[in-house]
């Protein structure tokens, strides 16, 4: 089941001068910092506040490392901002994405990838999605 918002991603140029803007404006101060090569980031996660279901929300920030990657291509296209958001599940990361298949919504990854904090991830197609790019997320068993 999708029992929370887990992230929204913002694509952004500067990684540390966004995160400082979040730090300063709202006072979120818990940042974890990675980078996620086959992806094509260097981001950060803000938690923004615990969930129900045992896990967290939180936002986002991708900076490209290259400019071939999906972050790179859509801010050289919109600029920065909304990139996608990020549902998260209290099971397994590929049922759900099968269910959503079934829907007839095209699902990007034949098998989840690599996600922050070592999660697992997939992604549905924007087009599939009224324009929005969503994402999957299985929180890494701790
Ligand atoms: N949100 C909404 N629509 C988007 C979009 C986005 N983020 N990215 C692309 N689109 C739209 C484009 O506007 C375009 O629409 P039009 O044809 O109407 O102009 C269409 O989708 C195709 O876009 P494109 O620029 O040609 O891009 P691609 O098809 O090459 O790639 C996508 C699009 C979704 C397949 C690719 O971005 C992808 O694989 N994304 C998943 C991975 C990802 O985004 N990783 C970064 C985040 C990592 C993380 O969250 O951890
Ligand atoms: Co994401």
């Amino acid at each position: 089941m999708l029992t929370r918002i887990d992230h929204i991603g913002i694509a952004c140029h500067d990684l540390e001068a966004t995160v400082e803007f979040y730090r300063e404006t709202y006072g979120f101060t818990d940042v974890h910092f990675e980078v996620n090569e086959e992806q094509g980031v260097r981001e950060a996660m803000l938690k923004i506040n615990e969930t129900g279901d045992g896990a967290a929300a939180y936002i986002q920030l991708v900076q490209p490392i290259r400019d071939d990657s999906p972050v790179g291509k859509w801010l050289a296209k919109n600029g920065e901002g909304v990139h996608h958001i990020a549902f998260g599940t209290d099971g397994d990361v590929q049922e759900e994405a099968d269910g959503i298949s079934g829907k007839g919504v095209r699902v990007l990854y034949e098998s989840p990838r690599r996600g922050s904090f070592g999660s697992r991830i997939t992604f549905l197609h924007p087009k599939d999605c009224h324009g929005v790019l969503t994402e999957l997320v299985q929180k890494a068993t701790s």
